[in-house]
């Protein structure tokens, strides 16, 4: 049995990966450094790294039987007290090697889930995880996981309310449909939310944990956002008011960060603060151009784009810490001409800021319509929908009626041209 340790004294970590088919030593390198970052920002130390080369995973213990008999003696030697793979792991496996070991065994997924719920602060960010944590445990639950439940702290156990975990099964699918009602509940409040506020062109920053999201919201809106040089250190989505260089407000959305093996149980309880992202105009994808891996982080950004549906949005990409770089790298030659529509900038410099803005209209401007109304003085009711629909740029007192003059998306121009057909004032005459 483990022994019940202080909560403030950290966990003793092994590491483990695979070298299969189809990765390459440099990713699994990669992968396992990644990792490591993630079990120290989980607040354990990483005492060991190991790796075995194996065509495919052993079906009831993942690493071969050796190898599992190899890292028992390292375990015992070191005071492991948590062992954690790089890659997602079966319930049965997890049994199997707890079993073997009598440590802590969790995967990449359960070191993400962990740390959100470390983080999470507000009522909705603490909702989603407990939720995917839940929904990630429930197939998992074992004797160890029940016994150190009882222990306060300590990796693996946090989060999902220490009295849940000692409940049965049954007790957390209550638990979870509770949530899920809850969930329910704060979507349809940020929906109302939303619809009430004024209609803005909308930004959403997205990209990779680490990749410099809130130092550009921090360089965009001057505000006081969290920055931190550490992996998911934004859990909320902030929402920002800036200044396109037009001089008309726009809205700016910073949201947590992506990463690979990113556990789908909690992109999908995630939804909810992902849905700034989701009803933006226009997506900036961050990247940071520093990060000897950022082309897969790219990549992996791509992907969750994909998975959530809006990855055929407008974005504009933006390729960050340029100053980490000399200005005639290779890699900053290359990728200039390889996307000419990219902006490079440092975040933390200011430098290409402005450009950035600039280009930001543009990427905008490209999507949307500017469109104009005479709306009789009989029908000024209508005026109501119109300022819900796009920005308003003009308003004057004609003698046949009320001058409107705005910028909305095209789908929904195409609607208002059709639902107000009359009162369409012809493009040509408005720039007479
Ligand atoms: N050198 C350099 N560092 C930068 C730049 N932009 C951001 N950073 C640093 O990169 C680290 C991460 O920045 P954040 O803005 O917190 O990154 P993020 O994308 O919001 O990260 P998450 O919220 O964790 O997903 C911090 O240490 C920043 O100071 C830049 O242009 N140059
Ligand atoms: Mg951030």
């Amino acid at each position: 049995m483990p022994t019940v340790k202080h909560p403030s004294v950290p966990e003793r970590a092994l590491l483990v990966g695979l070298l299969h088919q189809h990765t390459t030593r440099e990713e699994l390198e990669d992968h396992l450094q990644e990792l490591e970052t993630l079990v120290r920002s989980a607040g354990a130390e990483v005492l060991a790294i190991s790796w075995q080369q194996r065509p495919t995973p052993d079906v009831a213990t993942f690493i071969g039987r050796g190898k599992v008999e190899e890292l028992r003696a390292l375990i015992e030697q070191k005071g492991i007290t948590l062992v954690v793979f790089d890659e997602g792991l079966t319930p049965a496996q997890v049994r199997n090697l707890e079993r073997a070991w009598n440590v802590k065994v969790l995967d990449r997924a359960g070191i993400i889930l962990h740390i959100f719920a470390e983080r999470a602060r507000t009522q909705e960010a603490k909702v989603q995880v407990e939720l995917a944590q839940l929904q990630y445990m429930l197939p998992r639950l074992s004797r160890l996981w029940t016994h150190l439940s009882k222990q306060v702290g300590g990796i693996g156990t946090r989060g999902p309310g220490e009295t849940q975990l000692e409940t049965d099964r049954r007790l957390i699918r209550r638990r979870i449909q509770h949530l899920q009602r809850k969930l329910e509940e704060i979507v349809a409040q940020r929906a109302q939310r939303r619809r009430r506020r004024e209609e803005l062109p909308r930004f959403a920053l997205v990209g990779y944990t680490n990749a410099g999201k809130s130092t550009l919201m921090r360089a965009l809106t001057a505000a006081s956002v969290l920055v931190e040089d550490r992996l998911f250190a934004t859990l909320d989505t902030t929402v920002r008011r800036f200044r396109l260089p037009g001089g008309q407000p726009a809205l700016l959305s910073d949201t947590v960060g992506f990463l690979r093996k990113l556990p789908p149980q909690l992109i999908a309880s995630f939804h909810s603060t992902l849905a700034e992202a989701i009803e933006a105009d226009v997506l900036v994808h961050v990247v940071d151009v520093s990060h000897p891996s950022f082309r897969q982080h790219m990549q992996v950004v791509t992907e969750t784009l994909r998975t959530l549906n809006i990855a055929t949005k407008p974005t504009v990409l933006v390729f960050n810490k340029i100053d980490r770089l000399p200005a005639d790298s290779p890699v900053l030659r290359e990728l200039r001409s390889e996307y000419p529509e990219a902006v490079f900038i440092s975040a933390e410099r200011g430098i290409n800021i402005r450009k950035l803005l600039a280009t930001l209209q543009r990427v905008y401007e490209g999507q949307s319509e500017e469109l104009a109304f005479v709306l009789p003085y009989t029908e000024l009711r209508l005026l109501r929908h119109l300022r819900t629909s796009g920005q308003i740029l003009q308003q004057e007192a004609l003698p046949d009626g009320l001058l409107v003059r705005l910028r909305c998306p095209l789908a929904i121009g195409q609607r208002l041209r059709g639902q107000y057909a009359s009162y369409v004032y012809p493009a040509g005459m408005l720039n007479a």
